[in-house]
This record gives C-alpha cells, sequence and structure tokens, in this order.
C-alpha cells in the first residue's frame, strides 16, 4: 500500500494505449478504428478502476470522520494513519489466474474483492473493534465479509482486522456499489506484516535460511502480540484513573 497522504495511485493505460498505438500503425489503421478500440477497450477499463478510486476516497473520509469525532470524545486520535492503494494490473490477473475465474471485467468485480484497499493502522486493539463498529453501523455500508486475524491469527503469526465491505459512490447520473477490503491493525502488527511481506517476496533465500526466519518471524508475532496486550493495559489503567 502507499504511503500515508499520498496520492491514490490508478493503474496507468499509458503502456497499453503504446502498444495500440504500435499495433494499429503495424496493420494500417485508421484513426477513426484506432478511436473506436480505444472506446471499447481502454475507457471500460478505464472507469473501472476510478470507480475503486472514488471508493477509496468515500470510505477514508469516513475514517477521517470517526478519527475527529473520537479524538474530542476520548482525548486522543485513534487512527495513527491511513493508506490506501487500487490493486496494479499484474496482481489482479495474477489472482484471476489462482481463482481461475472468467477473464471480464464483470466477474472480476464480482470474484475479487480487493481491488480497493483501506489500510488503517491504529495504536491500540480496542480502537481498531470500535472504529469497525462504527463503519459498519453506517447505513450505506454493507458488509459482505469479516475475517478476524486478530482473534485468530494465521499460521505465520499474522494478524489484523479484514472487512470487506460495500459503499455507494455517486456518480453524474448513478450510484454504484463498490467492494472494498478495509484493513485494521495495530502499529506492531503493520511493523510486522511489513518485514514478514518482504520474506515472503525474498527469492534468493536458500530454503532453510526461510523456514528459520518463518520460525523467528512466528516469535516476532507473539512477542509483538502481547506487547500490544500489555499497552492496551496500560492504557485502561490510565483512562480508568482520570
Ligand atoms: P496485497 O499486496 O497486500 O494486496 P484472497 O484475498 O481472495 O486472495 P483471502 O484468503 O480471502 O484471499 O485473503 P486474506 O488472506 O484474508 O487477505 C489477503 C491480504 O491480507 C493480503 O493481500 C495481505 O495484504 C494480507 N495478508 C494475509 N495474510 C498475510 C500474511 O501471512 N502476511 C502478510 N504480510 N500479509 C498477509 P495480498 O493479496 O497478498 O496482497
Amino acid at each position: 500500500m502507499s504511503e500515508k497522504n499520498q496520492e491514490i495511485i490508478i493503474p496507468n493505460a499509458d503502456e497499453v494505449a503504446k502498444e495500440l498505438v504500435k499495433f494499429s500503425e503495424s496493420i494500417n489503421f485508421n484513426e477513426e478504428m484506432f478511436l473506436n478500440i480505444i472506446q471499447e477497450s481502454i475507457a471500460p477499463a478505464e472507469e473501472f478502476f476510478t470507480d475503486y478510486a472514488c471508493a477509496i476516497m468515500e470510505v477514508e473520509t469516513k475514517f477521517k470522520v470517526l478519527n475527529e469525532m473520537f479524538s474530542l470524545k476520548y482525548d486522543g486520535n485513534p487512527i495513527e494513519s491511513i493508506t490506501s492503494r487500487v490493486k496494479g494490473y499484474d496482481s489482479i490477473i495474477r489472482k484471476v489466474i489462482k481463482k481461475n475465474i472468467p477473464r471480464n471485467l464483470a466477474s472480476i468485480q464480482e470474484n475479487i474483492h480487493d481491488i480497493a484497499g483501506v489500510r488503517v493502522i491504529c495504536s491500540f486493539v480496542d480502537d481498531i473493534y470500535r472504529l469497525a463498529k462504527c463503519l459498519l453501523q453506517q447505513d450505506d455500508i454493507t458488509l459482505i465479509s469479516q475475517k478476524d486475524y486478530i482473534k485468530n491469527p494465521k499460521p505465520s503469526g499474522y494478524r489484523s482486522l479484514h472487512l470487506i465491505i460495500s459503499v455507494p459512490i455517486y456518480l453524474e447520473n448513478e450510484k454504484k456499489d463498490v467492494k472494498v477490503e478495509v484493513q485494521l491493525r495495530t502499529i506492531a502488527m503493520d511493523f510486522w506484516a511489513s518485514l514478514e511481506h518482504k520474506l515472503k517476496y525474498k527469492k534468493n533465500l536458500p530454503e532453510e535460511k526461510k523456514d528459520m526466519l518463518s520460525q523467528e518471524l512466528i516469535d516476532c508475532a507473539n512477542a509483538s502480540a502481547e506487547l500490544d496486550r500489555r499497552m492496551q493495559n496500560v492504557r485502561n489503567i490510565i483512562l480508568k484513573g482520570e
């Protein structure tokens, strides 16, 4: 996912357009035929990605509003940072192949739920559940599925709360419901996940070293879960003493 406050990146259609220009020149297309191809193939793809970028804006705004509201009520911001991304063409294609789903935009929309991703980083575990509850009780949000990898961590040690939601976006003459994956995690969970992600994509490490690091990361995940629990306890005591 992108850095804090970075612009949402919509996968770029420039490369596809360049290939199309080359192709049209090689078979002597006229301008009108070329524009038709652009209209028929690139425009729907751009619209597809723009819908997800708009849905991200809606969800980010909802979290920013909740952050402001909580900071007034509880004297502190529950959200440390929000990062978002629209999945790139390459990862979408990899998922289409992995899931063996039909290769068209409608099927991708239906079957791939994390094309729009919003990651919300909190200091404390309690804030994760409080924010998720507030988001889900908003009447324009529909919960499609929820995976609680905090209560039930993955064997790798991965912890986060995942929500797949549907949010409406309002366009010129229509309303569309768009799916967004929201990942809520603490700073410690995020620190762990980014390091583990690096190990996953490290290709040139010998197998035994990978196994040793995976085990080390499981131990780190347990230590970071314990740290989250202790920090939450300290905070609870401070709040009670007020
Ligand atoms: P990226 O680049 O992070 O977007 P599916 O989403 O359909 O493939 P599933 O099982 O429903 O499958 O997804 P899951 O495992 O609930 O959540 C997928 C996302 O969670 C991943 O996205 C990661 O962001 C994160 N995640 C899940 N497990 C791990 C893990 O063990 N380590 C780390 N570091 N992250 C994890 P993607 O698609 O992998 O990519």
